[in-house]
């Protein structure tokens, strides 16, 4: 696996020598400033490539993301001056020799949390997602039309008794957990603004939803083909549906039929292990064999799940995932391609003198640190099994 890491540009508090201390040597980016939808040129690209290669031999490898707008998701008539930008993006990333971009196609949210800092008995803190939180909120701060039919009698009952036992800070934190988008995210919301953005996807199909991706992809893929650059797709996180916006990336099933679209080796995924890993039909073990010829990026992390259906970080090596048996799965992979995957340890717990620091919720660098050197051990003790 190539060490890899998430870094948000000169504004990240992990700075690059920090990336280089941790062990990683490829960089995961994005032009942030850039507004969604705008192309991407060869000369900004080049700008954020020379910052980063004039640092500690790191490279920048992978991008995450070139953001998919609504129109291109929402099927709008203007979604082709959009994939006309996104194909100028891309042929200008390969121009720049940047092998992967990863993205996601998550109508209007991308990952979604209801707690940041969710105490660990050990006193380190991790990212939580709570049902009955996610239904409250839709059911009394959001007043969605169709929440009602969305929801379970008892999970009306569970999110009613989750609600009352909040205090006024307590919902405005949930809202703002909810609304302002995680890092990577790209997009805020203010509660009429989320109303507003989520009204066209009230009723509409998974069906009609895939339409509109296979649509995208359709453009897409032949021009990364012929940039020289590998799509991979995030999955959903959490892989189901919530506030009524459809979920398409969530499963086997939905990645072997994303992948039929446009049957082409860029066509790709990036596997991660926390996003189907909180699905709790997904095996993570059995699907990667799967599909593993298509994985261009791997993010890996662990969640635990709870009986109640949620789920929160856990450590990387921990978790429902054994990770020992993914990392034999990725090697046997590497060995039969001849090359290494990029990979990322993905999110970390805040700990030690991270606690209290200005962090971008998942992203602090001792957390991650502790997960990439843990990861890295793992690899090398299984190639050293084989030898
Ligand atoms: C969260 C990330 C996501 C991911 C996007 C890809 O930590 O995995 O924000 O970057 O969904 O577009």
């Amino acid at each position: 696996m190539i060490p890899s890491w998430r870094w948000y540009g000169p504004s990240d508090s992990v700075t690059l020598p920090h990336v280089s201390q941790a062990g990683a040597t490829a960089i995961v980016s994005a032009l942030h400033d850039l507004p969604n939808g705008a192309p991407w040129t060869l000369e900004s690209i080049r700008q954020k490539q020379d910052l980063i290669s004039s640092q500690h031999g790191l490279t920048w490898e992978v991008i995450e993301s070139i953001p998919v707008v609504e129109a291109i998701k929402q099927g709008l008539p203007e979604r082709d001056k959009y994939i006309e930008s996104y194909q100028q993006s891309l042929r200008a990333v390969g121009k720049a020799g940047i092998p992967v971009v990863t993205y996601n196609f998550m109508p209007v949210l991308d990952w979604t949390r209801t707690d940041l800092a969710h105490q660990l008995s050990n006193g380190s803190q991790a990212l939580y997602y709570r049902q009955d939180a996610v239904a409250a909120f839709d059911l009394f701060a959001l007043k969605r039309e169709r929440a009602e039919s969305d929801h379970s009698d008892q999970a009306i009952q569970q999110a009613e008794q989750y609600w009352h036992q909040l205090d006024d800070q307590g919902k405005e934190s949930l809202k703002r957990t909810l609304l302002a988008g995680l890092p990577g995210a790209e997009e805020g919301y203010t509660l009429d603004q989320f109303r507003e953005v989520i009204a066209p996807y009230q009723g509409m199909s998974r069906e009609q939803y895939k339409a509109h991706f296979r649509y995208f992809l359709e453009a897409i893929v032949p021009v990364a083909k012929e940039a020289g650059v590998k799509l991979a797709v995030h999955p959903d996180d959490p892989p189901y549906s919530t506030f009524g916006l459809p979920r398409i990336v969530s499963n086997l099933e939905d990645v072997k039929e994303i992948f039929s679209w446009a049957d082409e080796a860029e066509n790709g995924l990036c596997f991660c292990t926390g996003s189907f890993g909180a699905g709790p039909e997904n095996d993570c073990l059995t699907m990667f064999p799967e599909v593993a010829d298509r994985v261009h990026f791997l993010h890996l992390r662990n969640v635990s799940i709870t009986e109640e259906g949620d789920f929160y970080e856990a450590e990387h090596l921990g978790g429902r995932v054994n990770m020992a048996d993914m990392v034999s799965l990725i090697v046997e992979e590497e060995n039969r391609r001849g090359e290494q995957i990029f990979m990322r340890p993905d999110h970390g717990h805040l700990m030690l003198d991270d606690l209290g620091k200005q962090v971008n919720p998942g992203y602090s660098a001792i957390g991650r640190l502790k997960g990439l050197a843990e990861l890295r051990g793992l690899e090398q003790g299984i190639r050293f099994a084989q030898r």
